[in-house]
């Protein structure tokens, strides 16, 4: 045998063996199938953190508007106002506190056909942008969040949006003119001043509130609903962006849009 032949008889020729240690077509659509899959899983784990994530976002920016309000809100208790009766002092301190907290455009166009010294220094700030601006342009449907900022931000309620590390976005979702606090999911914070048709947690059989405010003299004792006093409702659409709320904050018939919203009395509600 010559040098040549002995050198190719001692190549390895291909065997069974080896040929099936090669991948086969099956086995490399199958290690596809399960890189997808881990992907696909991976993908939906992230995609879940960030939602949370959001949720986690907007209950900070709503508590914040919350202290906010709120600091305002309980202010009106100790106020003095010309009220012969219980009664008149209570709807005095009703019309104060829905003037200086307004939650609809209507109320801000009320306040700007009064004399200037009826208003408080909040409402004469109202007056003053709702008067700087074209309000055939304004969307009545958007009020309530444009309100909210209108408050916070020309009422001089917040010094300042950006402390504690925490920046609340601001955005004008419907170009009209009048920006709105916004949610993680860009969508405009709304505000209620009396959600007297609130339920929760979705789908409770009873109003959250009682009709009381906290500040009235004739109705305060009248408790017996789970949320107590009435208080202003903050609250963000949530994830479908959708608040499926009507303007007293009673949930719309036959609607699960208030489902996911989120809002400042959450916790209360959980207890
Ligand atoms: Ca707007
Ligand atoms: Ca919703």
């Amino acid at each position: 045998m010559s040098f040549f032949e002995r050198f190719s008889l001692a190549r390895p020729t291909p065997t069974r063996a080896a040929c099936q240690r090669a991948f086969s077509l099956v086995e490399v659509l199958v290690t596809v199938a399960i890189i997808l899959t881990l992907a696909s899983m991976t993908m939906a784990a992230v995609s879940v953190a960030n939602g949370s994530g959001k949720k986690v976002r907007t209950r900070t920016v709503i508590a914040k508007i919350d202290a906010i309000i709120m600091a305002q809100y309980e202010s009106y208790a100790g106020r003095s106002v010309a009220a012969t009766s219980d009664a008149a002092r209570g709807e005095a301190l009703r019309t104060l506190a829905k003037g200086d907290l307004p939650d609809t455009w209507s109320t801000v166009a009320t306040l700007a056909a009064k004399s200037e010294s009826e208003l408080t220094p909040h409402q004469r700030a109202y007056v003053a942008v709702w008067k700087s601006v074209d309000q055939a342009q304004v969307v009545v449907s958007n009020a309530s969040p444009e309100c909210l900022f209108l408050a916070v931000m020309h009422g001089g309620l917040a010094d300042c949006l950006d402390c504690d590390s925490l920046r609340i976005e601001v955005g004008d979702t419907d170009n009209d003119g009048m920006p709105e606090f916004l949610d993680a999911w860009n969508h405009p914070i709304a505000f209620v001043h009396a959600p007297s048709g609130l339920r929760l947690p979705f789908n409770s059989n009873a109003n959250f509130f009682s009709s009381a405010l906290p500040f009235d003299p004739v109705v305060a004792t009248s408790l017996g609903a789970k949320g107590g006093l009435m208080r202003p409702l903050i609250v963000s659409a949530g994830t479908d962006g959708a608040l499926g709320l009507g303007a007293d904050a009673s949930q719309i018939p036959g609607s699960n849009e208030s489902r996911d919203n989120l809002t400042n009395f959450d916790e209360e509600a959980k207890l």
